[in-house]
């Protein structure tokens, strides 16, 4: 048990860490870091990490399948992109003490979370577009607050690499987008058929209302995250709808209007019931992300090994 000396060494060390982050300065592996404060990066940072893992499986079902070969090398490009940012990501949460296969166990077992969005089919090649356009800019927005402000050093300066790939892949959605909008009949029939099945999802994509968010509060304390899930959302679709409807496109809620004292866009109820389900690995493709990770986990034992072998190898003396 702690001692009333030791409690007054922990509160001072406290005081200190929160005078760190008030005064802008980042907090670096092997500095003094609350024990709370150390777990939340890591559920925050390893969820991320898996995100991006996961988020390659749908977009990758459309590779081989790109109407043709500018689009192929795009998709290949942003795909690869993603593993990279998963390699960012899960580097930064190691600095915080588990290990990748740890994680990667968590993921596979189905202990960890991942983004709700993953979790749903890749139907028609306009949900390409719409990722890009939609999930990217969703992503862009809350990344480039964590690069920014973010206290945990790691995690930022991933963020910032992520984001500046993030706006390329963010762009190239938006331009599929346009030019399917302003398309044939066909394509504008697909692109707001996307648009009809990605918009709720999206929105989900930045949390539960923050009065539902247990997290926030000592996220937003330790200088984590700045500006909170509600915030986020309601940049977004502020961003989003007039360029929708500068395209004609219909946004699927019939309550969403305009308000004129805040400016803001007001959307519709999010049906928080789909979002808990689907979290917790009740959603439409839970099952089948998870069974293409865990083949892909198996594939790869080998390649593993192998490495595993050779860098073994390198240790021992060489041989006359
Ligand atoms: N999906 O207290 P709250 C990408 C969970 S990848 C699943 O508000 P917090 C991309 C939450 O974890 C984008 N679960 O949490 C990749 C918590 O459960 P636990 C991924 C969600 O942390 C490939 C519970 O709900 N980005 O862009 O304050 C291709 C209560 O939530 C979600 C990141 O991961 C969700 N959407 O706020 C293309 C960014 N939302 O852990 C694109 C980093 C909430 O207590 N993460 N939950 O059991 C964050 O910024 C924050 O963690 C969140 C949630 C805003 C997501």
């Amino acid at each position: 048990m702690n001692g009333p000396t030791d409690r007054n060494a922990d509160e001072r060390e406290l005081a200190e860490f929160e005078a760190r982050i008030a005064r802008g300065e980042k907090i670096e592996p092997g500095d003094w870091m609350p024990e709370e404060y150390r777990q939340q990066l890591i559920r925050m940072i390893s969820q991320h990490a898996h995100s991006e893992i996961v988020g390659m499986l749908p977009e990758g079902a459309w590779i081989t399948r790109a109407p043709n070969l500018r689009r192929k090398m795009v998709l290949l490009a942003k795909v690869q992109d993603e593993a990279g940012h998963g390699e960012y990501l899960y580097h930064a949460a190691e600095t915080l003490g588990p290990t990748r296969e740890e994680m990667l166990d968590d993921l596979l077992d189905g202990r960890a979370k991942y983004s709700n969005i993953f979790n749903y089919p890749t139907l028609t090649w306009a949900d390409i577009g719409i990722i890009g356009y939609f999930v990217d800019g969703a992503a862009i927005l809350n990344q480039t607050m964590l690069a920014r402000c973010s206290s945990y050093g790691p995690y930022a300066r991933a963020n910032v690499r992520i984001c500046a790939e993030e706006s390329f892949h963010m762009k190239q959605g938006k331009e599929m987008v346009i030019r399917m909008a302003t398309g044939t009949a066909e394509q504008k029939r697909l692109v707001q058929d996307a648009v009809n099945r990605w918009w709720w999802p999206t929105l989900m994509m930045f949390g539960p209302h923050d009065q539902h968010s247990p997290n926030t509060p000592q996220l937003v304390r330790w200088g984590i995250k700045t500006r909170t899930n509600d915030e986020l959302r309601q940049t977004f679709v502020n961003n989003l709808v007039p360029e929708l409807h500068a395209l004609d496109l219909e946004i699927p809620d019939p309550d969403l209007h305009y308000e004129e004292e805040s400016g803001n866009w007001i959307i519709g109820e999010i049906d928080w019931d789909e979002f808990w389900a689907v979290i917790h690995g009740d959603g439409p493709c839970n099952e089948e992300r998870l069974a293409a990770r865990r083949r892909a986990h198996e594939e790869g034992r080998w390649v593993r090994e192998a490495m595993a072998a050779y860098a073994e190898r390198k240790k021992e003396p060489e041989r006359a």
